[in-house]
């Protein structure tokens, strides 16, 4: 019966056993799993757009090879995930649709302008860096293919959180203005780091069914202490200042505590009304109308070689 199965599915999980695509698993968990990867897989493709806006104006060139690497490895994360996701019976044109009608969400940490070539060190840094936690507590989660992809994932992204801090440290010991335009760019994306490890755990929606079947092991609060833990003993190596008057460490738990979250602000860019939200989906739908003549040809020359074959 299908409590049988449930019950079954449910022993796996708690066992620590993987789920593999063919095996069976309840809706509600494929659901959970489609939601989350596509989102996951449309954030690495949006998140192109931020950094790509630089790569033209690198101050050096190493500093524009190290940058279009990392945003082709963004590119890669993209596809990778679509195909985790295509294991669960979503085909990738039908998530690219829901993303550019709007349907699927993408992470709110893209809906901001890059305003300096600060910026780059500062998502490397702060956002790679939050991915990076974020992921590494995925990588343990009980969907094979997912899992296993947030290992390569996490490789690529420690490149980037180092080339990330490089910059911001570099700038921070620079000249004045330098250094200004370093704390400038904490100044603005701290917070929305901050956010986009996702909301409190009380107003997690998703977390008790996630949590219960490891499709997260971790909380979103635990994530983002473990974030701020680590990131915050990189400012103050740098000589930069965390843009919260509140921020304190608490030395009986050992763990850096940090003021109110704006979430007003969050709930507004996951609504749609960010600063960059039109620019982003704009990008995307242009990107999907000018690319269809490279899609149709490609389908056009498969099909050929595919009858070929047959003869
Ligand atoms: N933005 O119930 P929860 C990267 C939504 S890393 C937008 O707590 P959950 C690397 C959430 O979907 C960034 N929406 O949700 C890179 C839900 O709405 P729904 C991408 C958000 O899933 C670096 C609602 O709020 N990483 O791209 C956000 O249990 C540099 C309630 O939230 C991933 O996607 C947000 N920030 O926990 C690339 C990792 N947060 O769907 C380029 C995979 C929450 O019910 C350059 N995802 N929401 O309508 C996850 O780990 C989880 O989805 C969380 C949220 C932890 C983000």
């Amino acid at each position: 019966t299908i409590e049988e199965r449930e019950r079954e599915f449910q022993e796996k999980i708690d066992s620590g056993q993987k789920i593999e695509p063919k095996e069976w698993m309840p809706d509600e968990y494929r659901r959970q799993l489609i939601r989350m990867i596509g989102q996951h897989a449309h954030s690495e493709i949006v998140g192109m757009l931020p950094e790509g806006n630089w790569i033209t104006r690198a101050p050096s060139l190493r500093r524009k090879a190290v940058l279009l690497a990392k945003v082709q490895d963004e590119a890669g994360h993209g596809l990778y995930l679509y195909s985790a996701a295509e294991t669960l019976g979503i085909d990738r044109q039908t998530m690219i649709n829901q993303l550019i009608t709007g349907k699927a969400k993408y992470s709110s940490i893209f809906n901001y302008p890059t305003t300096s070539w600060a910026d780059m060190g500062a998502i490397g840094w702060l956002v790679d860096g939050a991915a990076i936690v974020n992921q590494t507590m995925l990588a343990r989660g009980s969907y094979g293919p997912y899992s296993r992809a947030m290992v390569r994932i996490c490789k690529e992204e420690s490149f980037h959180n180092r080339q990330g801090y490089e910059i911001i440290y570099q700038l921070a010991n620079g000249s004045e203005a330098q250094k200004k335009m370093a704390q400038d760019s904490l100044n603005r994306w701290w917070g929305p780091s901050m956010q986009m490890l996702g909301p409190s755990d009380a107003d997690s929606t998703n977390s008790a069914v996630t949590m219960n079947w490891k499709i997260k092991v971790e909380s979103n609060d635990t994530v983002r202490q473990r974030f701020i833990d680590r990131t915050v003993p990189q400012a103050h190596a740098a000589g930069l200042t965390i843009p919260d008057p509140d921020l304190k460490y608490n030395e009986e738990t050992e763990h850096w505590e940090i003021g109110e979250i704006d979430w007003d602000e969050f709930y507004k860019v996951i609504k749609g009304y960010g600063p960059c939200n039109a620019k982003r989906m704009k990008a995307r739908n242009e990107a999907e109308e000018q690319g269809k003549w490279v899609r149709e040809a490609a389908a056009a020359y498969a099909n050929k070689k595919s009858k070929k074959q047959e003869k």
